[in-house]
């Protein structure tokens, strides 16, 4: 189709972009890490969303390529960070299913220079699904290494608890659906209590994703949920806005 083949030329001629939001501490507003979010504009099709363009280049066979322009570009930013702050980066299922995708990520952050301790993987339930075996054998390798893993989107989809056993997880991104709700919408806020407290006992630190107002954030806080992103805080933002966000905060 002519979007694959826009998609693959853009992958070639390195034009498809990343851009950064900031995942923040909660009691300050100081930013502690940064999520990559992917970005592409052709000069024919506009802007392409990569809720569109991911999972194309998943189908197509071009995301393994694709994965690794974003990541070298997004590690490259981060280098120029102060250490303390962290990249998030989406790892797309596939990849997850893949067992040369260790390899490549190190062999990426490793060229670049950015310590695997410095970076996050998000990933998803329905990927780790998709083969737990293999994703599990993947996850447990990088986390080894020192990257930190992020269960992305939790509360939907095809949610199971006993996921939160088997995975080496750090991490836990309440899905934005909750968090637009908390102040609502009772069940919303019950749930986020629960999520809450289920990952207080599993040691595991919880992200609120989607935060918009000022009500939402006292709430997140008053329950106990000290680190989030959203509109609020920032919205994906390129790397020369990051600097300046970070010298802001200090
Ligand atoms: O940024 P936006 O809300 O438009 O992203 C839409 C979806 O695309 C989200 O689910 C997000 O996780 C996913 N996405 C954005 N950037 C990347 C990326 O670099 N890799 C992968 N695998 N998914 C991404
Ligand atoms: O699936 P994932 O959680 O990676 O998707 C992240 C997406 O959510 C990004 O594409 C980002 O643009 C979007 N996003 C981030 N913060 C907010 C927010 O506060 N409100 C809304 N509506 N979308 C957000
Ligand atoms: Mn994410
Ligand atoms: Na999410």
């Amino acid at each position: 189709t002519q979007l694959e083949q826009a998609l693959r030329r853009a992958v070639i001629a390195d034009e498809v972009d990343v851009l950064f939001q900031p995942i923040v501490d909660l009691r300050t507003g100081v930013p502690i890490g940064f999520e990559a979010l992917a970005r592409w504009y052709d000069d024919e099709l506009g802007q392409v969303s990569p809720a569109t363009f991911i999972p194309l280049a998943e189908e197509r066979g071009i995301i393994v390529s694709l994965t690794d322009v974003l990541l070298k570009k997004a590690a490259r930013a981060a280098l120029s960070w102060p250490h303390d702050k962290y990249l998030s980066f989406n790892l797309s299922s596939v990849q997850l299913v893949d067992p040369a995708t260790h390899g490549r990520i190190m062999a990426v952050i490793g060229e670049v220079g950015l310590e695997p301790a410095r970076l996050g993987l998000e990933i998803t339930e329905t990927a780790v699904m998709a083969d737990a075996a293999i994703a599990n054998n993947i996850i447990d390798r990088l986390h080894a290494e020192g990257v930190s893993i992020s269960l992305d989107d939790f509360g939907t989809g095809q949610s199971s608890l006993g996921r939160l056993r088997e995975i080496s997880l750090d991490k836990v991104k309440v899905d934005r659906a909750f968090v637009s709700e908390i102040t609502r919408d009772r069940p919303s806020e019950h749930i986020v209590k629960a999520i809450i407290a289920l990952c207080d006992g599993l040691d595991l630190e919880v992200i609120a994703e989607g935060i918009e107002t000022v009500e939402q954030a006292a709430k997140l806080l008053q329950l106990g949920c000290v680190f989030g992103q959203g509109y609020l805080y920032g919205k994906p933002m390129p790397a020369g806005d990051v600097e300046d966000l970070i010298r802001a905060s200090e």
